[in-house]
């Protein structure tokens, strides 16, 4: 009697979880298919991501330690305007419409029919000719490394010949779907936002079906390389925000959201300057279009109103700029090595994430965690406020970062693991992570509550 109860109890147990796990599933995938959906058209042949790639995904970033890719907007993610039916060009993820130099003029709209990937690829180079200098950037830079690759391309080090200076020179492939309005996303966006906290645009050359964006070179890399390398303390950490904040005040103040904050888009120079990079997913606002609903970014960092599909401003930099902070106590983001539906899941279900031992820090940064990671976006703090914010105001100059991205520099070209603030002989990782002090290899557990 007793095992027939069990069996039924265990049963009807099954039976439920089993429905909501498809539930969940089901909905994921559907807002995967939807997004994937042009207005107006039938499913066609972007089909939703397959799990077992996505799985395959998150074990590939748990083996290297690369930084995690971002989520790029769909080529058909068109989101309506408020005002009826007329479709913005570039309204997914590119900033400005094609062929602009500018963000659009108020009321600037056309028909659907520029939705259509050819037109869209065809007015995406059409900008990237009006931008590009003319000319071989072959005999204008020499010396070339190769610093990294991404999904893009790749990003090299070179020598300009005619003034001698070190460049950056990200290569972009101009054969993926999309890439034309990316690349001239970016450069428009680095072109017209100039800031000491922003990576500056230098020029760029198309070169066949590629891009060739030469930017100034940021000689201490990512900060994403600098936490594999070395311990922050909490006043580099509060400079490292207010370099940030500073830079996303701009940005804000002109209507533009990043949509990408994370560790591997800010780069650092050995002389402590800290500065936003990679504007592929950025998009500028206007009157007309105040927020945006696409679900771009990359999926640990995006606010819960991004993961949720919901319409969005600024502030989902304020968000991601919390997950860095996070993950520059820990070393990684919360959820970084789940498959991206289940951090989805995890975002949308769980609160804010929360530091994994909220004692060993100081009640400025808990607080600092806490304004920047509010679910409720009308809660969350803006980029003004918070460089108001005591932890970000008594936190070092950015100049004292200087030691620590130098000794994090020697660290990577020794190949060592780790070592503390400063570079000097520290505990083992073991042991400073029990400590709370050592954020190498800990483990971040999203709990309920600060
Ligand atoms: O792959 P890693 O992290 O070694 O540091 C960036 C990254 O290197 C580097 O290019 C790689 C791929 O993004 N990078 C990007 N922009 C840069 C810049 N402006 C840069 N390095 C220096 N200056």
């Amino acid at each position: 009697m007793i095992g027939q109860v069990c069996a039924a109890v265990c049963t009807v147990f099954s039976v439920v979880y089993s429905g909501y796990y498809l539930t969940q599933l089901t909905r994921h995938l559907t807002r995967g298919w939807r997004q994937a959906c042009p207005l107006g058209s039938t499913a066609g042949s972007a089909a939703p991501l397959a799990a077992s790639v996505i799985e395959e995904e998150a074990e590939e970033q748990q083996r290297n330690i690369k930084p995690p890719a971002a989520v790029p907007p769909q080529p058909e993610l068109a989101e309506p305007l408020k005002t009826g039916s007329a479709i913005q060009p570039g309204a997914a993820g590119p900033a400005w419409p094609a062929a602009a130099s500018s963000p659009p003029a108020a009321g600037t709209s056309c028909s659907s029919a520029a939705q259509q990937p050819e037109m869209r690829e065809e007015q995406g180079l059409k900008t990237l000719r009006s931008i590009a200098s003319l000319g071989q950037p072959m005999s204008k830079y020499t010396a070339f490394e190769e610093l990294g690759r991404g999904g893009f391309g790749a990003v090299y080090k070179a020598l300009d010949t005619s003034s001698g200076q070190q460049v950056a020179i990200k290569i972009m492939s101009l054969e993926e779907e999309m890439s034309e309005e990316l690349a001239a996303n970016e450069i428009l966006a680095m072109r017209d936002n100039r800031n000491p906290n922003i990576v500056t645009y230098l020029d760029s050359y198309l070169v066949d079906a590629e891009l060739w964006l030469a930017m100034e070179f940021m000689d201490g890399g990512t900060l994403f390389d600098v936490l594999r390398a070395v311990y922050l303390e909490e006043g580099q950490l509060g400079a490292v925000c207010r370099e940030c904040l500073q830079g996303l005040h701009f940005l804000h103040s002109r209507q533009v959201i990043h949509r990408d904050i994370k560790s591997s888009n800010i780069l650092v120079g050995m002389d402590g300057s800290v500065k936003l990079g990679d504007f592929g997913l950025c998009a500028q606002l206007s009157p007309e279009r105040s927020k945006r609903s696409s679900s771009v970014g990359t999926p640990s960092w995006m606010a819960p109103e991004v993961v949720r599909g919901e319409a969005y401003g600024p502030k989902v930099d304020i968000w991601s700029l919390g997950i860095v902070g996070l993950e520059m106590v820990e070393g990684e983001a919360p959820y970084q090595r789940e498959a991206r539906l289940r951090v989805f899941e995890l975002i949308e279900r769980n609160r804010p994430p929360k530091l994994q031992h909220p004692r060993h820090h100081s009640a400025l940064l808990r607080d600092f965690l806490r304004c920047c990671l509010q679910a409720d976006e009308d809660r969350r703090w803006s980029a003004q406020e918070l460089l108001q914010h005591p932890f970000v105001t008594s936190g070092n100059p950015a100049s004292s970062l200087a030691a620590l991205i130098i000794s994090a520099k020697q660290v990577q070209e020794d190949g060592r693991g780790d070592t503390c603030a400063g570079g000097g002989p520290c505990a083992p990782p073991a042991e400073r992570r029990e400590k709370g002090m050592c954020h190498l290899s800990a483990e971040l557990q999203p709990s309920p509550e600060y």
